[in-house]
């Protein structure tokens, strides 16, 4: 397989400014007509130089049948065709048309790509190059065309016929057939265009725009499904709303459609005027959707809507740039969902998303800077890389420039490059620009991997009542890139006077100048090495330093005690600061038990891990206390205490431990769960007490009302660690009684975990309550899957030939396999079941859907982080992967660099 490289960009010869598509849908041969207006894009030729080549990128399942050049139909020899390519020469000066006939099996895409049926309906996925699959085309985001699509189908199979744009004509044909003609006013490229066509219902509302326009909101899913999209309705409506409030972007068209469909690879695609969702980010009742599904689906139905400007509007010239788009929409639906909701419980998850995923990912083989410098197949990179530490890279422009320069600049980018394919360069210059600031260093963030070290220690000098902080930074090598330069790192902080309360801020210049940072500052570290000099400090303070995370940085302070985690856990008034001093205290102590349970021989039973522990000291009441403490403080929320008592998960530590045994980090994260619930216990089932439903009470998702169940669901699964029978009966009761699905599920989750009879009594009963439901089921299969009950591999396997799980469908491949990847138990068993059967897994599924695949062999990219033996086992699973005959070049490329 080959490799592109980011080096190599260079304009097309050749653009389209108008592409006219006629789809006539059948049951058989699906066959579109594609008429093309193309532009020389070569400049001035050198004298006898001829015209370039034409080279229309293609894919096996698009049969080129006919092709013509300015009114004359090609014949063979006129033109070079192969599977991938589609090259025409000796062709006019000037503009000129190209006619393309392809036909299609759309019934027989088990990829997912270009052109394909859900439940009967076609629809269609192009972004990153699903175009080609469809017809011959310049299938690149820098060609941006304006598109008219014609759509013909059986009207009693097909009623809904919908594309881009606005509608412009539709009609009855023949033969109980139909037609619809759409016309998108927009030049987009192609990843952005849409079609869906099938037998769907629709909700309807209506939007006014800031300068009084009128914008009809629509959400198309199957019959059944119609009572559950009102909640991504009301999320769209005030996504817009939002976009208008915060950055001034108003909707550019009459219409917004968004389209469900249950067999999708992605999360939802932000098609021009034509949404296409995964079924499970839009449908929500509160029977059938958690808390958190209800808040993903408010997250990603704004993240699709603000591409429209943040992606389509501006877009990005090449494919390296994704995170032009990606970084950016990112954080803007995290600032939406922040002020929707509670900024610090937002700010917090993203957090943890980051540190458990994509920290991980930029240790690993995998590491790639948030603008890849080459790709084999681009759909390995739509990365919690490229997305989330892309979203922190423009968090850091936020933090340095304040929300009004921020602000400025957004503006100046919408005004420079609206209806352009740009860079991320582009982007940096127009915040650097709005601002007249340098932004040289932040610009390096786009072409380092890795996550930086930044090491702080501090001085006090009592006579001088000064207070200063050195900093370091440095960053590992990764694949490819072996010496790091500085980056830009804003560190926002504070100093805790005595009582907790934060000191005023004098930063002192190198000439002597003194700056009023107010009680929090940012200061801009951009050296390998640097120091921040306060004065006017009375008393040594204790710093909060990080404060909401500035940086996507792994934070050291040296000399940082334990009684100073326990002062900002109790008093930071930066939320985040807080939370992350318990993570910290938590940290250290997992690790210090882990180091004690694992120097203590081979018995990894839970009783010998507990007599390691407790040997090494346990849970010492001071931490014991402050968990105590948050967990009655009346001034918290319940959703941030709940992830306050959460320890960091054992992937998050995974990191910090030379050959780690997944298995037993469990145990002894198990061990510090129980010795909290036992000690906790008169308080955590006091704060259940307080936080259940009243009688009669119906679910809502509001913050307030998901605080009481977060909190409640906490502690009871704090609780439950204690296996005694009387809490798992009255789990048992609660799932009984739950009247909502983030009951349901807490409940279900915990009996989960218990092996005995609890356990089959409760799956088999949500079975057959949900077996119609198959959202629902997804969820079924995800706790099974992931669940670390002893021996577990063996009902996975058992559960592939369920009767409930479909392994054509993506959602279902994601909540079995990548759950199972998950669980450090059996995934990672010592006798190497679980990596066998995730083998096998990868390479069946691989025939069917190579994007599917490629996230499921990304569960060995980690394997150097085990224990010598795991090392051997998972490795060669992945050359057995790699040397598999006919192997996706999506899989292979994550097996093989996983390799290396
Ligand atoms: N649809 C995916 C997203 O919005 C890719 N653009 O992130
Ligand atoms: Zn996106």
């Amino acid at each position: 397989p080959q490799q592109k490289f980011r080096k190599d960009y260079a304009p097309p010869p050749y653009t389209i400014s108008t592409v006219h598509l006629d789809f006539i849908l059948e049951e058989e041969t699906t066959t579109v007509s594609s008429r093309l207006r193309v532009l020389p894009n070569y400049g001035l030729l050198e004298e006898g130089a001829s015209r370039p080549a034409l080279k229309l990128d293609g894919r096996k399942d698009a049969k080129l049948v006919r092709v013509a050049v300015a009114g004359n139909e090609l014949a063979e020899g006129q033109y070079t065709a192969t599977e991938k390519q589609l090259t025409l020469n000796n062709l006019p000066p000037g503009e000129f048309e190209v006619e393309v006939v392809t036909e299609l099996r759309p019934q027989d895409n088990s990829l997912l790509e270009g052109l394909y049926k859900s439940s009967g309906n076609f629809c269609t996925q192009c972004e990153a190059e699903g175009f080609r699959g469809i017809t011959f085309f310049l299938d690149r985001p820098d060609v941006m065309a304006k598109y008219t699509t014609r759509i013909e189908a059986d009207e009693a199979n097909y009623p809904v016929l919908l594309s881009n744009g606005n509608l412009k004509e539709s009609g009855k044909l023949e033969g109980g057939r139909h037609y619809a003609v759409w016309e998108d006013p927009f030049p987009k490229p192609c990843y952005l265009f849409a079609l869906v066509a099938g037998k769907l219902s629709m909700k309807e509302r209506s939007f006014t725009t800031c300068s009084g326009r009128e914008v009809a909101l629509r959400i198309f899913v199957q019959e059944n499904n119609l009572s559950k999209v009102d909640h991504a309705l009301e999320s769209l409506i005030k996504s817009m709303k939002w976009d208008e409030d915060t950055f001034g972007r108003e909707y550019d068209l009459d219409l917004f459609n968004i389209v469900a469909v249950d067999d999708f690879n992605m999360g939802a695609m932000e098609n021009k005027a034509l949404n296409i969702f995964n079924s499970r980010l839009v449908l929500a009742s509160p029977e059938t959707a958690t808390d958190l599904d209800y808040s993903r689906i408010e997250g990603v139905v704004g993240h699709e809507y603000f591409h429209n400007w943040t992606g389509n509007r501006v877009t990005c010239r090449d494919w390296f740039q994704l995170t032009l788009k990606e970084g950016l929409t990112v954080f803007r639906d995290q600032e939406f969902t922040a002020d929707m909701n509670s900024r610090a419980v937002k700010r917090i998850e993203d957090v943890m998303v980051l540190r458990n995923s994509q920290f991980t990912e930029d240790a690993g083989p995998m590491a790639h800077p948030i603008r890849p410098e080459s790709y084999i197949k681009m759909d390995n990179f739509y990365t919690v890389t490229v997305y989330e530490k892309g979203a922190e890279i423009v968090r850091l422009y936020d933090t340095l420039l304040g929300k009004e320069g921020f602000r400025k600049g957004m503006d100046l980018y919408f005004q420079r490059y609206d209806g352009h394919a740009v860079t991320c360069d582009d982007f940096l210059a127009a915040m650097a620009d709005a601002n007249n600031v340098n932004l040289d260093t932040l610009g390096r963030w786009y072409s380092q991997a890795g996550t930086p070290n930044l090491h702080v220690s501090t001085s006090y000098d009592a006579a001088a009542k000064t207070y200063t902080l050195f900093c370091r930074q440095n960053t590992a090598p990764s694949p490819g890139q072996d010496v790091k330069q500085p980056v830009l790192i804003p560190i926002k902080l504070g100093l805790l006077g005595p009582d907790g309360a934060d000191l005023p801020l004098r930063l002192r210049g190198s000439d002597g100048s003194v700056t009023d940072l107010g009680t929090t500052g940012v200061l801009r570290f951009e050296e390998a090495e640097s120091s921040f000099q306060f004065e006017g400090v009375e008393v040594e303070p204790v710093p909060s330093l990080l404060r909401g995370f500035s940086a996507p940085v792994k934070m050291q302070v040296e000399g940082q005690t334990d009684e100073h985690l326990l002062f900002l856990l109790a008093h930071d008034s930066d939320p985040f600061n807080r939370w992350e001093s318990g993570q910290r205290l938590a940290r250290k102590l997992l690790l210090k038990l882990y180091a004690a349970a694992a120097a203590g021989g081979g018995d990894h039973s839970a009783k010998a891990v507990g007599e390691r522990c407790t040997a090494a000291g346990g849970v010492p009441d001071a931490f014991v206390g402050a968990y105590r403490a948050v967990l009655g403080d009346e001034t918290l929320d319940g959703s941030f205490k709940a992830m306050a008592v959460s320890l960091p998960t054992g992937n998050e530590l995974m990191d910090s431990i030379e050959g780690a045994d997944p298995p037993l980090l469990y145990q002894v994260r198990m061990f510090v769960v129980k010795q909290l619930a036992l000690q906790l216990r008169p308080e955590l089932e006091a704060l259940v007490a307080a936080n259940d439903d009243q009688p009669g009470e119906t679910y809502h998702f509001t913050a307030a009302a998901c605080a009481h169940r977060a909190i409640k669901n906490r502690c009871l699964a704090m609780l439950s660690s204690l296996e005694e029978p009387e809490i798992t009966h009255m789990l048992l009761n609660r799932f009984k009684a739950a009247t909502n699905m983030t009951d349901e599920i807490a409940a279900l989750s915990c009996l989960v975990e218990l092996a005995g009879p609890d356990r089959d009594t409760a799956l088999a009963a949500f079975y057959d309550k949900f077996k119609d439901e198959p959202l629902v089921l997804l969820k079924w299969l995800g706790l099974q899957a992931t669940s670390n009950a002893p021996g577990n591999v063996a009902l996975i396997k058992k559960l592939v030939d369920h009767p409930a799980f479909n392994i054509t469908n993506p959602n279902n491949c994601y909540s079995l396999f990548l759950g199972f990847g998950r669980s450090p138990v059996n995934f990672h068993a010592a006798d190497g079941s679980g990596y066998a059967f995730m083998g096998d897994a990868v390479l069946r599924v691989d025939t069917i859907n190579h994007q599917v695949a490629a996230r499921m062999v990304s569960a060995f990219s980690t394997w150097r982080q085990y224990d010598s033996e795991r090392q051997v086992m998972m490795r060669a699973q992945l050359e057995r992967i790699v040397s598999h005959p006919g192997l996706s070049d999506n899989v292979f490329e994550i097996a093989s660099k996983s390799l290396k």
